[in-house]
């Protein structure tokens, strides 16, 4: 998949999905794929937010950090990937979008979006407009009802809101998948070996959500291999406070080298228990091993 940071020019016929696409539920994930089955070059069209955002978007914490964020829409078949900064594209008029990006240049013949697809100068474009001025250039516009979940419409900011409240559950029909990170593992306090069971730190970006705080059942995956784990989301606020949360890993049955500095995917599964404060190390000690004995046992269904 080509990644371009403005928005370039193309001969080749194309379909152009068409969206912030922040978590890869499965409404965006239909948006792509009528993109990636359409018979054209398929591209997906979003923006990149910085401190130049949309209204809409200020305060947004990301589900996605950028790579998994390629990395998934890569995985969907999708081609191109055209993103540029949202101050780039934010005064350009609904009119001027249609004919002159996306028509022209773009070379788009169908355009895909949800049907809360906002777009141009002040987020005056709608899906409506998106349709109406596309036909005047004979291209087809697919507009993509919200997806349910039950009686609930799929959207980010549900996902969002039931990780904060560890509903892994409502998480995982919306995406479709467990939710995950894909972050490079930084070197803690060491403190893990010394009661027996060391884990792998990682980090929340500071535009990144971060789940509820507290134990997970959770899967990680070290190069080719694949690990159940147990993991606290939280402070440590019996060993050593830190001011903002991090995620540390113990990999069940791993023994292989040290992981600092690569990359390690954890995906959460199962919300175990809230973070606690205890008085020794050996009450830590004793609660983290009631905590791998409930991972050993719990039966991961893939659906
Ligand atoms: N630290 C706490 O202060 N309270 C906890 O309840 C707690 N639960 C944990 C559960 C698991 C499965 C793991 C891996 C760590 C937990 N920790 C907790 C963090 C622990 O203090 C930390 O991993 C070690 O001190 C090493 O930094
Ligand atoms: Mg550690």
């Amino acid at each position: 998949m080509k990644i371009f940071k403005y928005i370039p020019t193309f001969s080749e016929k194309t379909a152009v999905a068409l969206g912030f696409f922040d978590g890869l539920h499965i409404a965006h994930q239909k948006v792509i794929s009528l993109a990636v089955n359409s018979g054209y070059l398929p591209v997906v069209f979003t923006f990149s937010t910085g401190i130049n955002c949309p209204e809409s978007k200020k305060d947004m914490l990301l589900l996605n950090d950028n790579d998994t964020k390629y990395n998934l829409i890569k995985k969907l078949g999708a081609k191109v990937l055209v993103e540029p900064s949202f101050a780039d594209i934010k005064n350009i008029s609904a009119e001027d979008f249609v004919n002159e990006y996306l028509v022209k240049k773009l070379n788009a013949k169908v355009l895909i979006c949800g049907e809360n697809f906002s777009f141009g100068r002040q987020a005056l474009g709608n899906a409506e407009l998106l349709e109406k001025l596309s036909a005047k250039n004979n291209v087809q516009t697919l507009i993509v009802n919200s997806l349910k979940d039950g009686s609930e419409p799929i959207s980010s900011s549900k996902i969002r809101r039931a990780l904060l409240d560890a509903d892994l559950k409502i998480v995982k029909n919306m995406l479709g998948y467990d939710y995950f990170w894909n972050r490079v593992v930084v070197e803690g306090n060491k403190n893990g070996r010394k009661i027996g069971y060391p884990t792998i730190n990682q980090k929340f970006p500071l535009d990144s959500i971060i789940p509820k705080r507290g134990v997970y059942v959770s899967k990680v995956n070290v190069n080719e291999a694949e690990y159940m784990g147990v993991t606290n989301i939280g402070v440590r606020p019996s060993v050593s406070l830190v001011s903002r949360p991090i995620a540390e890993t113990y990999i069940i049955n791993y023994c292989g080298s040290e992981l600092y500095g690569q990359c390690v995917k954890v995906s959460i599964l199962k919300y175990v228990r809230g973070e606690k404060k205890f008085d020794s190390l050996q009450q830590l000690k004793s609660a983290i091993k009631e905590d791998l004995n409930f991972a050993k046992n719990y039966k991961y269904t893939k659906n």
